[in-house]
């Protein structure tokens, strides 16, 4: 048995801690455990250790979330993304601009003492472009929290197309194993079926739906209205088709529908069934479509090329990584809340109300953007945040 002594501020906590390394065995480390209980030792709440510290000041709130959420990191891209919060660059960013706003609250406050002389110690075209700076940038962190949650969800992607076009089997041969039923019946899969896959250390999260046709089986309209829904929350929608069925013709048809769903996001079309077909004519007929693949679902060809289009999607549509990316909901909220009161202020500012009134606005928007890194904190929010931690974290 080996024990580390970490003095006081000197360690995780900040506090006097030791830790104790001894021999794997379960039963030796539940002696070991019964031992300190009885001398008196509680078993730590869960995320009380990174509660703690954040209480004796040794990471910020964020930082604190971050490390719950580098533990839960499943792809290169999420681990990369909680490093990054955890190092505070975020936090940072959202101080100075609390900061600046900060100095004005107190210029405006300090006017009100001299509400009988109708001073104005803070300059209001200054203030006005301060807070328009800093709602720029709100916006832009808010807007990044619609790539950070699809990076630590997984980027929905949607396989849509008529029953039989080989859906389940798209989805069975990504994930390589048999996640969904598969068979020759069309209308085989009624409800949307989902699963994680990596890919470069991406996280996709593919959804597999019930084949698009109009039925008068009530459980298979409920699949299919399920399938549209399924198509607006997607970043990317794949439409798979039979290309030994379906016409060029009726190809169109079908995009064409399906364009009035897709919104924003990005459509991948794939003519499945290869095997069945001369590839060289498929590509002659199809070659005007544009992000157009060929694969065979069922002998597996193809879909290393499909992979590759994912990845260069996610691409394009995402910003660089090392800029900061809002990964966490409270903070979005957080975010939200404070541009909001930030209009206030600006409208406030923009129809010359008193200061008084001024001041209750740039407050809210203060006390938004400090429950972001803890400096406004109740012990409900604390709760929340440290009980979702797993034990001895
Ligand atoms: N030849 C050939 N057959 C395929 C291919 N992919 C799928 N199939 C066959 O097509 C039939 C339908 O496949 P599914 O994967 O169940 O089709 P689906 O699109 O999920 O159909 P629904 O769930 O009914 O909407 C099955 O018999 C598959 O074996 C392929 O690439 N080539
Ligand atoms: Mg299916």
């Amino acid at each position: 048995m080996l024990i580390s002594i970490f003095k006081s501020p000197h360690s995780y906590t900040g506090e006097d801690t030791i830790e104790i390394s001894c021999h794997g065995s379960p039963y030796i480390q539940q002696r070991l455990l019964q031992l300190f209980i009885k001398n008196g030792a509680r078993m730590a709440q869960p995320g009380e250790y990174t509660m703690r510290a954040f209480l004796n000041g040794k990471l910020d709130l964020t930082q604190a979330e971050a490390v719950a959420d580098l533990i839960a990191s499943n792809s290169a891209v999420s681990h990369q993304v909680a490093m990054q919060q955890m190092r505070g660059g975020f936090s940072t960013k959202i101080k100075v601009l609390r900061d600046n706003l900060i100095d004005f609250a107190a210029l405006i406050e300090l006017e009100l003492d001299f509400s009988e002389e109708d001073v104005e110690f803070a300059d209001r075209s200054q203030l006005k472009n301060l807070v328009l700076s800093i709602q720029r940038i709100l916006e832009r962190l808010i807007e990044s929290f619609e790539i950070g949650n699809v990076i630590k969800n997984g980027i929905p992607v949607a396989i849509v197309g008529k029953p039989n076009a080989g859906k389940s089997t798209l989805l069975n041969a990504l994930l390589e194993e048999e996640r969904a039923i598969v068979s020759e019946i069309p209308g085989t899969t009624r409800d949307t079926i989902e699963d994680e896959l990596i890919i470069d250390g991406v996280m996709f999260r593919f959804i597999d739906t019930a084949g698009i046709r109009e039925t008068v089986d009530v459980i298979e309209s409920i699949g299919v209205s399920k399938t549209f829904e399924a198509i607006k929350y997607s970043a990317i929608i794949i439409y798979l088709f039979d290309a030994h069925e379906l016409s060029r013709t009726d190809l169109q048809i079908e995009l064409d529908k399906l364009h009035e769903h897709i919104g924003q996001s990005q459509l991948l079309v794939l003519a499945n069934k290869i095997d069945k077909e001369d590839l060289n004519y498929l590509k002659t007929e199809y070659q005007d479509i544009s992000n157009m693949l060929y694969v065979s679902a069922r002998e597996k060809q193809g879909l290393e090329a499909l992979k590759h289009k994912l990845i260069a999607l996610f691409d394009s549509r995402t910003v660089n990584i090392t800029e900061t990316v809002v990964t966490n909901a409270r903070h979005a909220d957080a975010l939200r809340k404070a541009n909001s009161a930030l209009y206030k202020v600006m409208e406030g500012l923009n129809h010359q109300i008193p200061g008084d009134l001024l001041a209750i606005d740039i407050r809210e928007a203060l006390d938004a953007m400090g429950t972001i890194t803890g400096e406004i904190n109740s012990e409900h929010l604390l709760d929340s945040i440290f009980t979702r931690f797993c034990i001895g974290k």
